[in-house]
């Protein structure tokens, strides 16, 4: 029998980098049994950064599940990476849970992915719980970062637990919703609860009273018989509170130190008892009508079992050897073994019931974001909401002759991480990686490298420039050559004009009396196709340009497609040379949200980066500007951006048209090529 949903608690641990997730994971796993040691980041023992790039870099790259029995419960905890570069698997993780365990730092607050992973849970109807950790550090305080939790995020956060003493010298905690105490076990399994220490009692009292006005109020039954003085017994407390927190009225705080297992035990039952269950709340992806449905939210490539697809059951049950339908790639998908994942280790599971969080190798076509049921059925499938990639690398091997192995190994890694997007600028030919910050593209290189032995190198990208006239011309272009037998000719005349817009290509064929035979015209056509693949200003591609075929002549032996397609090219070089050619660049629209105190600074930048301001709009504290900027100027952004606001300000840009070059600046790129022109002659 699969478990039941309303024996399952379903947990996404998110928050800004370096707040203590992972170890905050560590600890429940180790609390609740599931685990005999408590592994640690320095070590890189922990179960949830087994990867080794985690391991090297300590910090955590991607979505890992794990589960432990709480109060027989089976808790789901999906510890998911802080860093920006790597919030895909953060927001994926979050579709699938009914709670999110927001960790924040007793030293620093609310920081900029606190708010950002606050804002998604929000949007996505979460219960929410929040963790002040690491209060065993220098300046760390609990009622600060209270403090700042209620006027950042909500004012409905509230205090349920309570630390005792401060910094090096805390020494336990207190559950204030069950009148408990825990003392430091430090690093060792967390003992049963003590009396709450005497000289906080008042304190705790009063902080106690607090709470319980906060959750009577979310109920009016409960409220009236508190008014009138009656006791309230426990279960119905936490009932009254379970319900408060899953409809978003009250955002539990918890406090401790993850590192040394204080305030696990409180924390688990908070989770056990304060978040709902499968079973209390709608998921946010819903299939109608079908009887088993999974969505897959994360895709793990595991050196030994090859491809591990990471789902959460929408309904019905997943059993192991049964075929369910992928909805995308509309094909059948064999379930072999179903999998039970505890980090990096795997157990054999027969089945997962509705609402659990489970895993399955060997698929064959399916990737994060597919919904997978029991029989062919038109649905949408859910949008994970990801950010776009805003830094792009040109990427090439360091080896010629890999260029199709680092293209394969690349999409192998887009695959699995759909916040990593690859392509090829059909322009400047170049194979480009784009992320969402350096480290995204950067641990992306060291897997290139690790897992399928190739090595590249990253560079600034190509700018793709155009190249097109300004005014009408003529020419001619005439091919003949003599060699001994049958010779080679030629010969046409063309007038070039200008295309409104600086855009597209036509040929027109105004030839009258047969001076170039029918069967040689399309020749000439393409000799200037092929000569405007290279324009002559600065080898860029040349468009925009209407080419009237006008005059020419033959010769019946000589003749050739071969002779006339060079005759081509010759006239159109010639007449390019004299119809004012002109370079264009792609100008990007970017909008850029920052803090409103940066607003000056931002401008000023943008301002340097030959930027036109399109316009502001005020977001409550924070700025959204819209500028126009050559993408020339914009290539390196991000970690501009980054030290301008304090790593607080995001933004997205894209391709809105080219434009003409300003002349200074032009020749400089116009001198570049002609110098790279030469060196690749050399
Ligand atoms: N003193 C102290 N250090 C802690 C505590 N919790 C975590 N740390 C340390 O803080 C660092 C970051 O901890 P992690 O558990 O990796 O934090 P994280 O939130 O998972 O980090 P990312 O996955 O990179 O977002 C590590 O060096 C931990 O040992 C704590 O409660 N007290
Ligand atoms: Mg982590």
């Amino acid at each position: 029998m699969p478990l039941e949903p309303e024996k399952i608690r379903n947990v996404a641990a998110v928050g800004h980098r370096g707040t203590g997730k992972t170890s905050l994971v560590e600890a429940m796993l180790f609390q609740a049994g599931a685990t005999n040691r408590l592994g640690t980041i320095e070590a890189g023992s922990t179960v949830s950064d087994w990867d080794e790039d985690e391991q090297r870099r300590q910090m955590s790259l991607a979505a890992s599940l794990c589960h432990l029995e709480w109060d027989g419960l089976k808790v789901n905890l999906i510890d998911t990476p802080g860093d920006a570069g790597f919030q895909g698997d953060a927001i994926a993780s979050l579709r699938v849970v009914e709670g999110a365990l927001i960790a924040v730092s007793g030293v620093m607050g609310v920081e900029v992915q606190t708010g950002r992973m606050w804002s998604r849970a929000e949007e996505l109807g979460l219960a929410r719980v929040l963790f002040v950790n690491m209060l065993d550090r220098e300046r760390a305080e609990f009622s600060r970062t209270l403090g700042h939790l209620q006027t950042q995020l909500s004012d409905r956060c509230v205090a349920v637990h309570l630390p005792i003493g401060v910094e090096h010298e805390l020494t336990g905690i207190v559950d204030l919703l069950h009148m408990k105490a825990y003392m430091s076990p430090e690093g060792e399994r967390e003992g049963g609860p003590v009396e709450i220490p005497a000289e906080l009692a008042d304190e705790v009292e009063d902080l106690h009273t607090k709470l319980l006005d906060s959750v009577v109020e979310t109920d009016e039954a409960l409220m009236e018989r508190y008014l009138e003085g009656e006791e309230l017994a426990p279960e119905e407390i936490a009932t009254a509170l379970k319900a408060a927190v899953t409809r978003g009225e009250i955002f539990p705080v918890a406090c401790g130190v993850a590192t040394k297992n204080l305030g696990t035990t409180a924390l688990l039952d908070l989770l056990a008892e304060g978040i709902p269950s499968p079973a209390d709340k709608e998921t946010a992806i819903g299939v109608d009508g079908a009887s088993t449905a999974a969505f897959v939210f994360k895709t793990i490539a595991d050196p030994f079992a090859g491809r591990i697809n990471v789902f959460r059951v929408l309904s019905g049950t997943l059993s192991g050897d049964s075929t369910l339908v992928n909805t995308r790639a509309r094909s059948k998908e064999r379930i072999g073994q179903l999998l039970e994942l505890q980090g990096k280790e795997h157990h054999q599971a027969p089945e997962f019931g509705p609402g659990d969080i489970g895993a399955v190798s060997k698929l064959k076509e399916t990737m994060t974001g597919d919904l997978l049921l029991d029989a062919e059925r038109e649905v949408e499938l859910p949008q994970l909401g990801f950010p776009e990639p805003v830094m792009s690398f040109a990427v090439t091997p360091k080896s010629k002759g890999d260029e199709e192995k680092v293209a394969t190994s690349l999409r192998r890694l887009a695959e699995e991480d759909p916040t990593l997007v690859l392509r090829r600028d059909p322009q400047t030919g170049e194979q480009l990686l784009s992320g969402l910050s350096q480290i995204h593209v950067e641990v992306a290189v060291d897997r290139l490298r690790r897992r399928f032995g190739v090595e590249v190198d990253l560079h600034q990208p190509r700018v793709p420039y155009l190249e097109t006239i300004r005014r009408e011309s003529r020419a001619q272009g005439r091919y003949k050559k003599q060699t001994g037998g049958r010779g080679q000719f030629g010969d046409c005349h063309i007038v070039l004009e200008p295309l409104e817009g600086h855009t597209g290509y036509e040929f027109v064929d105004k030839i009258v009396g047969g001076v170039i035979p029918q069967s040689f015209r399309p020749a000439v056509d393409k000799g200037i196709q092929e000569a405007m693949q290279h324009g002559d200003l600065a080898g860029a591609p040349v468009q925009g340009v209407r080419v009237l075929l006008v005059d020419g002549s033959y010769h019946t032996v000589d003749s050739s497609e071969m002779a006339f397609k060079i005759a081509g090219s010759l006239a159109f070089k010639s007449a390019y040379e004299q119809a004012d050619p002109v370079l264009l660049e792609p100008i990007m629209e970017l909008e850029v949200t920052v803090p409103d105190e940066a607003v000056g600074a931002v401008n000023g930048d943008l301002n340097s980066r030959r930027g036109r301001l399109q316009g502001m709009e005020p977001r409550g504290g924070m700025t959204s500007i819209k500028a126009e900027v050559p993408m020339s100027d914009i290539l390196t952004y991000s970690q501009s951006l980054t030290s301008l606001t304090g790593g607080r300000g995001d933004y997205h840009m894209h391709f809105l048209r080219y434009e003409e070059v300003p002349s200074h600046i032009a020749q400089k790129v116009i001198d570049e090529a002609k110098k790279e022109k030469e060196e690749a002659k050399v």
